[in-house]
Order: C-alpha cells, then sequence, then structure tokens
C-alpha cells in the first residue's frame, strides 16, 4: 500500500506519452483506456505503470497457443502474488500484464517525449501483444507464422523515428501495411493530441486537500514511500526516479454498503479548458465505477463513467461537451454508487487542458 502514491505519478508520465489504437475508440494515450492489475515483484514491491494489450482474434490464439509457455517463463522470473480474484487462476499471471479489457486494432505503438521534440513508434505485421512495459519499452510482439513445410515465414516491424507528427506516423503507417492492413486508425475527438502535461489544478497534497468536500466517505492526505522497481535487477527496488513531480497524493475511502459517496471540487477557471483529468489507482478489492462529471450552475458540461480495474490505476480523462463560462465557478464531482466492498482510491493531480 505505501508505494501505490508513487505509481500515481508514473501514470502522467510514461503512459501518458505512449499511445496505441484501440477498437471503439482509436487513439488513445495507454492511461487513459481501462487498465488492468499491475505488476508484482518478489518481496511485495510492485511494477511500474506498464500494461500490453492483446490484438483481438490473433491475441486468443496465440494465447491458446503458446499463452501456458509464457505464463511458465514469467512465473520463473516474477512472483505475481495471490490469485486474482477476476480471473481465472490458470492463467492469472500472464493474463494480468496483457489486459483483456482493451483490444488494440493495430499493431502500432508509440511514444513522445515531455518537449515533443520527436516521436518513436514500432508496428509489427501479425503483432499479439502491444503497450508498454520497463521505462519504456515499446512492445509490438508479432507472432511466428509457418508454410506447409513447416519453415517459418519473416517477421516484419517498422521502428519509426519521426518528428511529432501524427499525421506523418499514420500516412507512413498505412504505406507500410498495404498488405495486411493498417487497422483502425482513427482519431476521436475526445483525444487529447498533441500530448500537453496541461495545467495542476490540485495537487492532492496539504492545502489542496481541503478544497475538496466528501460525502459518505473520508479523503485524507497518503503519502507514499518510495518502494517500485525501476529496472529487473534488485538494485531497482526504492528508486525515486520520477517523484520530483508530487511529494504525496490522496486517499478516498467509502465504506462497505454506501449507496452513494461523493467528492466534490470547486475551480475557478481563467481560459477555455477541453478536458479535465485525475490520476485514480485502486488500492481496494474489488473493481469499482467512478462517475466522474462537471457543471456550472447545474447545467452539466460533461461526464463519464470509469471502470477501475482491481489493483489498477488510469487517468479520469472527462472531455467537456459544452463550453465553459470562465466567468463562472465551475464543479468537479465523482461519484462511487452501491460499493459492494470497502473502496480505497488512491488520486493524485487534477488537470486541466
Ligand atoms: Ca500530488
Amino acid at each position: 500500500m505505501r508505494h501505490l502514491a508513487i505509481r500515481t505519478i508514473l501514470i502522467s508520465t510514461w503512459p501518458a506519452r505512449a499511445s496505441c489504437f484501440f477498437e471503439n475508440k482509436g487513439f488513445r494515450w495507454i492511461s487513459d483506456v481501462q487498465r488492468t492489475r499491475c505488476e508484482s515483484q518478489p518481496g511485495g514491491a510492485e511494477g511500474p505503470w506498464i500494461q500490453t494489450f492483446g490484438s483481438g482474434a490473433l491475441s486468443s490464439q496465440i494465447t491458446d497457443d503458446v499463452g501456458e509457455v509464457l505464463q511458465q517463463d514469467y512465473t520463473l522470473k516474477w512472483d505475481s502474488g495471490p490469485p486474482h480474484p477476476e480471473l481465472p487462476s490458470t492463467r492469472s499471471h500472464y493474463d494480468a500484464w496483457r489486459n483483456t479489457d482493451e483490444v488494440a486494432t493495430a499493431g502500432l505503438v508509440g511514444w513522445v517525449p515531455n518537449d515533443l521534440s520527436y516521436l518513436i513508434a514500432i508496428a509489427s505485421e501479425n503483432a499479439y501483444k502491444i503497450g508498454i512495459r520497463w521505462a519504456p519499452c515499446l512492445h509490438s510482439n508479432p507472432a511466428s507464422r509457418w508454410n506447409e513445410s513447416g519453415e517459418y515465414l519473416p517477421l516484419r516491424s517498422v521502428i519509426y523515428i519521426l518528428p511529432a507528427d501524427l499525421e506523418m506516423l499514420l500516412t507512413l503507417h498505412k504505406a507500410d501495411s498495404k498488405a495486411s492492413g493498417p487497422g483502425d486508425l482513427s482519431i476521436s475527438a475526445e483525444t487529447l493530441w498533441p500530448y500537453t502535461a496541461g495545467e495542476l489544478l490540485g495537487s492532492f497534497e496539504k492545502g489542496d486537500i481541503e478544497s475538496w468536500q466528501a460525502n459518505a466517505s473520508s479523503f485524507a492526505s497518503y503519502q507514499s514511500t518510495p518502494q517500485w522497481k525501476c529496472d529487473k535487477t534488485d538494485e531497482g527496488v526504492g528508486c525515486r526516479r520520477n517523484v520530483a513531480e508530487s511529494q504525496g497524493s490522496a486517499i478516498w475511502e467509502i465504506p462497505a454498503g454506501e449507496k452513494k459517496a461523493v467528492l466534490t471540487k470547486s475551480v475557478q477557471l481563467d481560459g477555455p479548458v477541453s478536458h479535465f483529468a485525475v490520476d485514480a489507482i485502486n488500492c481496494g478489492e474489488a473493481k469499482v465505477e467512478i462517475f466522474f462529471e462537471a457543471k456550472q450552475e447545474g447545467l452539466l458540461l460533461g461526464s463519464k463513467t470509469f471502470l477501475l480495474s482491481y489493483k489498477a490505476g488510469r487517468r479520469l480523462l472527462l472531455p467537456m461537451t459544452e463550453t465553459i463560462d470562465p466567468e463562472k465557478a465551475l464543479l468537479l464531482s465523482l461519484v462511487v454508487r452501491d460499493a459492494q466492498h470497502p473502496a480505497k482510491i488512491v488520486m493524485d493531480n487534477l488537470r486541466c487542458f
């Protein structure tokens, strides 16, 4: 528990700058899709905020073919901790890192630095696992195929190092994927592009926590201790990389059986805003649904429901559907209804974009 707030910071660094294309969503930063349980390490430390995604039918086929082999491989290296309560026990370890809630529709995964000085991406034909792992490692893992004689067919991966120009990347990728098809490369209005760190509206630390009002729940400071791994060696435990961005966070706790718990904050803006975002990590014992909305004098400006999986985190990115009046205060609300289990949600970094 103590180190979870450190991982909150990671949501707003690596996964918020790495992107894939997803079924029914198109382009998304990896921080903003439904994520699954983080990786456990020997000794109880938990890995950075990494996530890979399957690619639909091909991924299922690969899982059937080699999933057990991959599982054995990972089990040798990592202690998976207690069984995952929401996944079959035989697949818990392998599937814990391959998100099965979101489906990648293209073999393309990209990453940009904070200053947007370049873009790096990789795309493999016949990719079955796509996403990011350590620090960040871009994965577009191709599945081997063979011909009737049993000879392996060539694999093909393309690496792109470009200016941070998404249109240029997609044009090149489409041209490179003529034989296999590039996948769904749509970009919806909900998408935040180009990358921006946004403006910090709330640190969830001393002085900011008091500006939130919690109803039927508690909301308090949550100071973390660094305890996550930077690399695959024991020396990596306790690394403070990326911690400078934040000193702490807050925890929102909702008792089991509560019909409606609400967390609100009033903000005054001085310019146009298209999105609000909060980083959240589920530290409870079951998945939790969070409804996030923005209102001005009763007028709904945007709302969205987010599923936060067991031991998972994500950025709750709320797009505005109405124009904000900068003259009026704006009320942000987070709501959890019908809590079946005690909910514990570590939160950090309220931002606007
Ligand atoms: Ca903070």
